[in-house]
């Protein structure tokens, strides 16, 4: 274990306890290996030529029937499109979509008004594609943040991207009317390679906004939500501290209680300070997975700019943005993210037809087999990002990599040129790798290295 100082990606430091990438690395060789299906199998074996990636040289790309003009904007791929309609969150039985009914079910159960109508409207069916208003300016984030950069994000074009929050949808629903809602859907990132990051994942955002009379409960006319202040550490500079305090009360009762529903009253969780551009005060809620702590969600009291952009001017407000996926992993005993891909029947029984959801435990179906690491080192080109390399990892490998981190960086004393050195982590899901056969896959991540980036190998 190491100590760090570490960015969420909205760009806040933070000290955080955090096990060294290479550490990990080995740690998760020891993970059972996954389900791919023979088919998927023979195709990596076969041919281990890349899927055509460059989307950006065609003239348009089409999504769900709709065409949209590419741009020097453009880096979606078509394995990352081959995804969009997979909608995991709707395949009945499938352990996300039985993860979202349980936080639906112990939101309209937990908050109703009279005769028993839930407070929370539900939405699981808006498309990912979204234009970069409203995954960004709508929730405030500066024209020229980090997290709007190529290298995180799958842009269609410079003005419409695979959302990479489900907050994209956050305005555009408190707009037309709504007070409390829950929306779910995939999302789409350039990430980091490991067991609990994965380039698709799915979300559950969650907002609720309260009227003055709903906040204090009508006990003292003369308490307010709003002032004209100045911002501090714990509120906003538009809000009162009382009423600040309330919505974060409820904001982290309400998580509290929906994750000691899911998982048990005696997990161990601790809230992290955090910093969201659309939020603030910001907090995330980590919990003890496999003896670390991994983080759930991120949350915050709404920046009253967003409300009143939004028509919603008189209320305050909580929002949260949940990770399914991680979720899924701590309730269920699933080690590692790319299961949820898995078409493997003996992953997909064991939740198919389950009465005892909150109690159900995947049972280890596979060999541990042992993993093989493989180490590549290259020169960067010019403004390079680790996640280029990842999505070539993906593009090449599949799911065939379990991980992938960054062991060493040099610059050259004299040329000046940097190079990169990436631990690939290969593990077959249902039987042992030869070294020959992840060779094979080696080779071609190193001549896709070579033909995409322009630049020279050290091997
Ligand atoms: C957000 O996406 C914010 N929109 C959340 C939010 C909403 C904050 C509303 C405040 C108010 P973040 O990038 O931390 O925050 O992602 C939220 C959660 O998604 C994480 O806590 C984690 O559980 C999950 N997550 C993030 N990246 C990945 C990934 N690559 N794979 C799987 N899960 C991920
Ligand atoms: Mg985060």
């Amino acid at each position: 274990m190491v100590t760090c100082l570490c960015k969420n990606r909205f760009g806040m430091l933070m000290v955080k306890w955090k096990i060294d990438p290479c550490m990990q690395a080995i740690k998760s060789c020891n993970v059972g290996s996954l389900g791919l299906s023979p088919s998927l199998l023979r195709t990596y074996s076969q041919n281990l030529q890349p899927a055509k990636q460059d989307v950006k040289q065609e003239k348009s790309v089409s999504i769900k029937n709709i065409n949209y003009r590419t741009d020097e904007w453009t880096n979606v791929t078509p394995k990352i499109l081959s995804h969009i309609g997979r909608n995991l969150h709707l395949q009945k039985d499938h352990p996300i979509c039985l993860l979202k009914d349980l936080i639906v079910t112990h939101f309209y159960s937990k908050y109703t008004r009279s005769r028993d109508r839930p407070i929370f409207a539900v939405s699981d069916n808006l498309s990912p594609v979204v234009s970069t208003h409203q995954n960004f300016d709508s929730m405030l984030i500066p024209k020229d943040h980090v997290s709007r950069q190529k290298s995180d994000n799958y842009y269609i074009n410079s003005s419409t991207m695979l959302r990479a929050h489900t907050s994209a949808h956050e305005a555009d629903l408190i707009r037309s009317g709504l007070d409390a809602f829950l929306t779910v859907g995939d999302v789409y990132r350039r990430d980091a390679i490991d067991s609990s990051h994965y380039p698709v994942f799915h979300q559950m955002e969650g907002v609720r906004l309260f009227t003055k009379h709903e906040l204090f409960q009508n006990s003292d006319e003369k308490l307010s939500l709003f002032e004209n202040g100045v911002e501090l550490p714990d509120k906003q500079s538009g809000h009162t501290l009382e009423a600040t305090k309330l919505v974060e009360f409820s904001l982290k009762k309400a998580l509290e209680d929906c994750m000691e529903e899911l998982l048990g009253k005696g997990i161990e969780s601790r809230w992290v300070d955090a910093y969201f551009p659309f939020t603030h005060p910001s907090f995330e809620l980590e919990i003890k997975y496999e003896g670390e702590w991994m983080e759930m969600l991120g949350c915050g009291v709404l920046r009253q700019n967003i409300l009143d952009n939004s028509g919603a001017n008189d209320r305050i407000g909580w929002a949260f943005g949940l990770g399914l996926e991680r979720i899924a992993m701590k309730l269920f005993n699933i080690p590692d993210i790319r299961y949820f891909w898995s078409d493997r029947e003996e992953f997909l029984v064991q939740f198919r037809n389950q009465k005892n959801i909150k109690n159900l435990k995947l049972k280890p179906f596979l060999s541990k087999e042992p993993a093989l690491i493989n180490d590549i080192s290259f020169w960067i080109p010019n403004n390079f990002s680790s996640t280029d390399f990842y999505d070539l990892v993906r593009n090449v490998a599949g799911d065939l990599v379990e991980n992938v981190s960054l062991v060493d960086e040099f610059t050259h004393p004299k040329s000046g040129e940097q190079s990169h050195c990436y631990r690939v982590c290969y593990r077959h899901l249902s039987r042992p790798l030869s070294q020959t056969e992840v060779s094979d896959v080696n080779d071609a991540i190193k001549r896709e290295i070579v033909s995409q980036f322009g630049v020279r190998g050290r091997w």
